[in-house]
């Protein structure tokens, strides 16, 4: 079998997204994603002018080998875009693959580790009654877990929280919004907000919270500390970590698990904070890791330390890496759970997949390969949109991290 055509597929059902979609000459196909929110072109121009070139004539089932060409081959290692490339590609072998064997993607990974995956939910509200209610929602819903994101008394917006009448992250043509941002403010106000849930939700349903890089150590341990009552199941990005050891403050100050890494790109950005124990989940995800490939070896090197998997799955990880995540989250031994925000439908119709949703849990189901695909006309009817995260910056001007 080889490589006879690659196709980068650009489309905006909702949101962008970057497909690849690798095509044999034995009439087998198989799509990966390599979506990077905010910086989608970059990535289409790495694919396009820089990989495909070399890809076309080479046997599609040496995934190993054409991982470590794309990554050691290039000189240039690590980082977003390479990282994304090198994802979707891998992605796509390894549905090619699963495909050429007749198998689910899971059964080539070593099969089925367990019956069902847990994910959580995102539930946000303004003020603290409007969280409640919308945990209480999910909760109707049959999720176990659920992440909660407050409002802080005074600030229109921030993560998780976004203008009324505004589409959150999808800014089309225009500039990035800015917001505004306070850790004192929300540092007072956090606590209250899962005290109060945990009155009205109770014990049942496992809580996180997601601080989205924006606290320093000190902070950061002094909010592990101060929800320790609530026992969260996680506190998820409390510092960014260009800096590990600074986790080893937190460590010394608070037993709130800690979870990190949605923006890693490779083992070496997660190994010291694995190696010291200093996290409780790596959040890699398939897209932004190195794809199925990546995953595995990250995840396996974390159960060695007794740190647990929790792939990133918001709405801008495509349901393909979604798909991609469940055949790890089925097989992997120490699986901790994945994040699932949902998809438009305009999602979903583009993106007609195997894997299925009951309740708080999701399955990949038993397609063969990794069992979602790419519909290339409903995709022709979304063109691409510019469009950018917001920034973030505190109330005096200085910029900080959104
Ligand atoms: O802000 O995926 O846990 N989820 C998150 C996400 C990220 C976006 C960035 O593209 O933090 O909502
Ligand atoms: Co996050």
């Amino acid at each position: 079998m080889k490589i006879k055509e690659i196709r980068v597929i650009v489309a905006s059902p909702g949101r962008n997204f970057v497909t690849v979609k690798i095509i044999t000459d034995e009439g087998l196909h198989g799509i990966g994603d390599a979506t990077v929110n905010g910086r989608e072109k970059a990535v289409v121009a790495y694919l396009e002018d820089h990989v495909a070139p070399c890809l076309i004539g080479r046997d599609p089932m040496q995934i190993e080998d054409i991982w470590q060409y794309l990554y050691r081959g290039a000189y240039w290692r690590r980082g977003p875009i390479t990282m994304a490339a090198i994802s979707g590609i891998d992605m796509a072998l390894w549905d090619i693959k699963a495909k050429a064997a007749n198998l689910p993607l899971y059964q080539l990974l070593g099969g089925a580790s367990r019956d069902k995956i847990m994910c959580y939910a995102h539930a946000q509200g303004r003020t603290i009654d409007d969280v409640v209610e919308a945990v209480l929602a999910k909760k109707e819903q049959g999720y176990v877990a659920v992440r909660a994101q407050a409002g802080v008394p005074g600030f229109e917006s921030i993560y998780g929280i976004h203008k009324k009448g505004k589409k959150k992250n999808v800014l089309e043509g225009r500039l990035p919004e800015e917001e505004v941002w306070s850790t004192t403010k929300y540092l007072r106000h956090i606590p209250k907000v899962f005290e109060k849930l945990r009155d009205v939700v109770g014990w049942d349903t496992h809580l996180l919270h997601d601080a989205h890089h924006r606290l320093t150590p000190i902070e950061a341990a002094r909010l592990g500390k101060e929800l320790e009552p609530h026992q969260l199941f996680w506190l998820e990005d409390a510092v960014p970590a260009e800096l590990p050891e600074g986790y080893r403050l937190i460590r010394q100050h608070t037993t709130t698990p800690i979870a990190l890494g949605e923006v890693f790109n490779t083992i070496w950005d997660a190994r010291q904070l694995i190696e010291e124990q200093l996290i409780d989940y790596i959040r890699t995800t398939s897209v932004h890791a190195g794809g199925v490939s990546g995953l595995r070896r990250i995840f396996d090197f974390a159960s060695i330390y007794h740190v647990r998997t929790a792939c990133h799955g918001p709405t801008d990880v495509s349901p393909v890496a979604m798909g991609a995540n469940l055949h790890v989250d089925l097989w992997v031994p120490n699986f901790g759970i994945q994040e699932f925000s949902g998809y438009s439908e305009a999602t979903h119709e583009m993106f007609p997949h195997a894997w299925s949703q009951d309740g708080g849990f999701l399955h990949p189901g038993e397609a063969i390969g990794h069992g979602v695909d790419i519909d290339e006309a409903v995709a022709a009817k979304h063109p691409y949109k510019r469009a950018y995260l917001p920034v973030n910056r505190l109330e005096d001007g200085t910029l900080w991290h959104w």
